[in-house]
């Protein structure tokens, strides 16, 4: 990766990868976009508003800036892609085959996030393994199956370095997510700080795997920096660092804050979403293949989200 596009780059994972790469690579050299402007991302290096529905939009950005590798992070998430099936995946697959494509014609690598939520009640649901029954009963997972297998046609027929990883819940306090399942392990801490009292919209008893954004922003340098020669999968990784429950997190969240308080007020939509993913996944390719290794467990993150948020809250700057 030497010249890098973010496509999406104004949402959860994109706010924190664009700065991530440009203290990585240079900040003249990783171009973020997104179809709205965005203040913090033009601040620190090139920026541009690009819908990235708009191929012909896309192929002239990375032709302008001599761009070799692409992260496309559009997507829908699960919740709110079940409002409007149709809008979700115009948009995610819309921007999944402009980037293949505009991949294919400027020969650039490829990464594009799948999820957990590519499985359904089908798979096995504990330690679910690399290669299984992908079954998903969501848009937003028929969508990143269909990325998968795109991703891995792309490869097979043209060649293209394309490379995904299965991200579980993601757990973060620079940009919110929005519309995902896993949204209530980010909003929870939040809350807990500003009022001490959390209304949970998932049930208290269903697992699944979460993540806290510096292993994530770790995770996507290392896979697409891994030799090529070494990889048996492309699309997509299972990773794994922590599983945990609604209660389980209250419980580790009133170590620090003995009056927290959580209720639930369960949406039927999510109830349904959060049981049909798996518990757990089993990321023993992505550590054979590529070193992948996880540094976060819920009581460090617990932490680091608390002081973070706090510090915020201080400032007056949520
Ligand atoms: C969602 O909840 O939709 C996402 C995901 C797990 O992919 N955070």
């Amino acid at each position: 990766m030497k010249r890098i596009l973010i496509v999406g780059a104004g949402g959860q994972i994109g706010t924190e990868l664009t700065a991530y790469l440009r203290g990585i690579y240079g900040a003249s050299n990783v171009v973020a976009t997104d179809v709205r402007e965005c203040k913090n991302l033009a601040d620190g290096g090139p920026f541009e508003v690009l819908d990235a529905l708009n191929a012909t939009a896309m192929a002239s950005v990375v032709a302008r800036y001599h761009i070799d590798t692409i992260f496309n992070l559009v997507a829908l998430l699960s919740a709110v892609g079940e409002k409007n099936p149709q809008m979700a995946w115009g948009i995610n697959i819309g921007a999944l085959m402009n980037s293949l494509e505009v991949a294919r014609q400027h020969h650039c690598a490829l990464f594009t996030p799948s999820s957990i939520g590519a499985f359904g009640p089908t798979s096995p649901k504990v330690k679910t393994p690399q290669d299984t029954i992908m079954q998903p009963t969501t848009i937003y997972g028929i969508c990143k199956v269909t990325g998968e297998m795109l991703g891995n046609y792309y490869a097979q027929k043209y060649g293209i370095d394309t490379r995904s990883i299965r991200f579980p819940g993601i757990i973060s306090n620079v940009a919110p997510p929005g519309g995902g399942t896993t949204d209530y392990a980010v909003e929870i801490y939040y809350e807990a700080l500003r009022s001490g009292h959390y209304t949970c919209a998932v049930p208290s008893d269903v697992y699944m795997d979460m993540i806290y954004m510096p292993d994530v922003l770790k995770a996507c340098v290392q896979l697409m920096e891994a030799d090529s020669a070494k990889l048996v999968h492309r699309n997509s990784f299972n990773i794994a660092s922590m599983s945990f429950t609604p209660e389980i997190i209250a419980a580790e969240i009133r170590k620090r804050l003995p009056d927290f308080t959580m209720d639930y007020d369960i949406d039927p939509v999510k109830d349904k979403i959060s049981r049909s993913w798996p518990d757990c996944l089993d990321d023993t390719c992505a550590r054979e293949e590529w070193g992948w290794e996880p540094e976060w467990d819920l009581s460090r993150m617990t932490d680091d989200m608390l002081e973070k948020i706090a510090q915020k809250l201080k400032d007056n700057t949520l």
